[in-house]
């Protein structure tokens, strides 16, 4: 049996095609059904459904065999332990500074609202500025309109969170996509299954 963690939002959704082309159906909806474990239409390959920030941690002790992860859920989570075989190119974003429109770039220490924490502390220390990281887990928008960060740290995509709140975004930290992970022992136990999906998802991107 190969298990696969897959987060329930836009990553479950933009996952679906390319989980199809390996055969791959789940039989029931997430959306409507809350069992936490899917089966699928391949005997030998069930999801289980669980918070984006938690899959890096399913396959790195092996409860899950493989895993679709966002690159700054990667990276935040520090995934040294994992495989990270293929760029799947879904779900993509920006992650990004931002801050309130017109505010002027700031001098000296400035304070981040963000839940990436490791991503800004390295970034703002690559830059030779010395920041105040808040840690949040939601709503960053929030925190430069009362005050509480002189700017955020978060994913962009359309851009239209930030213009609702009245943000601009201002410098691109980097671009972001959802990455296959693997866990190492299950790469080696169960190679011939994982190479057999790995090398259908690569001719399903190869050609999109
Ligand atoms: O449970 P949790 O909320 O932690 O995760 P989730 O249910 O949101 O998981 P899911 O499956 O949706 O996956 C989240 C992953 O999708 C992230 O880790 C990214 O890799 C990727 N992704 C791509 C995004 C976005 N685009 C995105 N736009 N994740 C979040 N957003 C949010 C962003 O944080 C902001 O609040 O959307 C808003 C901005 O969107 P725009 O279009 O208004 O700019
Ligand atoms: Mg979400």
């Amino acid at each position: 049996m190969l298990t696969i963690a897959v987060s329930k939002g836009r990553i479950y959704e933009e996952a679906l095609p390319l989980l199809a082309e390996a055969g791959i159906v789940p039989i029931d909806d997430p959306k409507t059904c809350r069992k936490l474990i899917l089966a699928t239409t391949r005997e030998d390959v069930q999801l289980v459904i669980i918070r984006a920030t938690d899959v890096p941690t399913f396959v790195e002790y092996g409860a899950a065999d493989l895993g679709i992860a966002g690159k700054d859920v990667l990276l935040e989570h520090g995934a040294e332990s994992l495989y990270e075989p293929l760029d799947l190119n879904i779900a993509c974003c920006r992650l990004m500074t931002a801050a309130h429109k017109g505010a002027p770039e700031h001098q000296g220490r400035i304070r981040v609202a963000t839940k990436y924490v490791k991503i800004a502390q390295s970034y703002f220390a690559s830059k030779g500025i010395q920041a105040e990281i808040i840690k949040l887990y939601g709503s960053m928008e929030l925190a430069p309109l009362v005050g509480l960060a002189d700017c955020i740290v978060d994913l962009v995509d359309t851009g239209n969170t930030l213009k609702a709140n009245d943000l601009e975004p201002r410098e691109l930290i980097m671009n972001i996509s959802s990455r296959l992970v693997v866990n190492k022992a299950a790469m080696k136990m169960k190679h011939e299954a994982i190479s057999a999906l790995l090398i259908q998802f690569e001719k399903t991107l190869a050609n999109r």
